[in-house]
């Protein structure tokens, strides 16, 4: 049985998809970040970077297992159940690729073009330019790939898919739009209607209501 901590952001909605897609049982549990919650003493024990999601997996026998970073979660998920991650090495590495990808290249994109544009104290203007030029121009590299094949690391759906989801769930966040992404508007509308996303999205949102 999981807990994961989490609130309804590009980054917490990937681990409720990919246990709903596992079939898993999981509790969730809210930190609210709007009103300060990742900044609580009790939460930062959890978590020191003050950041969700977070799971934890409690164990009869002795400590529970606590793992933050939302791509290291999707690996431990599949890795353990076997799951959304292929075994082959070639089609294995491309998840990776794609996973990498999206850790250090499209999620900070996205999520600091939507805080210079919709949260910082001031306007920066070169920050503003800068930010929101990578966010669109990883989602323009997202698109040529999609161009290829049927989801982000080749033919199968797999955790990949899963984590670039989380921000473009969240597009709008970060000032971007589907306009000049039709393949990655095509896989979307594919990921959003899967029943497990469906169910995943309803269970987070009501963190926040
Ligand atoms: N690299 C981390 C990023 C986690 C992250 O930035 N989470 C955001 C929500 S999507 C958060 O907790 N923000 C609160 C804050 O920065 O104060 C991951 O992929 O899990």
């Amino acid at each position: 049985m999981y807990t994961i901590y989490a609130f309804p952001t590009p980054n917490s909605i990937k681990v409720p998809i990919a246990l709903e897609e596992l079939n898993l049982e999981y509790t969730l549990h809210p930190v609210n970040i709007r009103q300060g919650g990742q900044r609580e003493p009790d939460f930062l024990t959890v978590n020191p970077a003050g950041k969700v999601p977070v799971l934890v997996e409690e164990s009869p026998a002795g400590q529970p297992f606590v793992l933050s970073e939302s791509a290291a979660i999707l690996v431990f998920l599949a890795e353990k159940h076997g799951k959304l991650l292929p075994t082959e090495q070639i089609a294995r590495a491309r998840v990776f690729e794609q996973l990498f990808f999206h850790a250090s290249g499209l999620s900070p994109a996205f999520g600091q073009s939507g805080y210079f544009q919709k949260l910082a104290p001031e306007p920066v203007p070169l920050a503003i330019s800068r930010f929101h030029g990578e966010a669109k121009r990883t989602l323009g590299l997202l698109d040529r790939t999609l161009a290829q094949h049927t989801y982000v690391a080749g033919d199968d759906y797999a955790i990949a898919d899963i984590a670039h989801f989380g921000w473009l769930w969240r597009r709008a966040f970060a000032g971007v739009d589907f306009d000049e992404s039709p393949n990655v508007a095509r896989w979307y509308e594919s990921i959003a209607s899967r029943p497990a996303v469906v169910r995943a999205i309803a269970k987070v949102e009501a963190l926040a209501a």
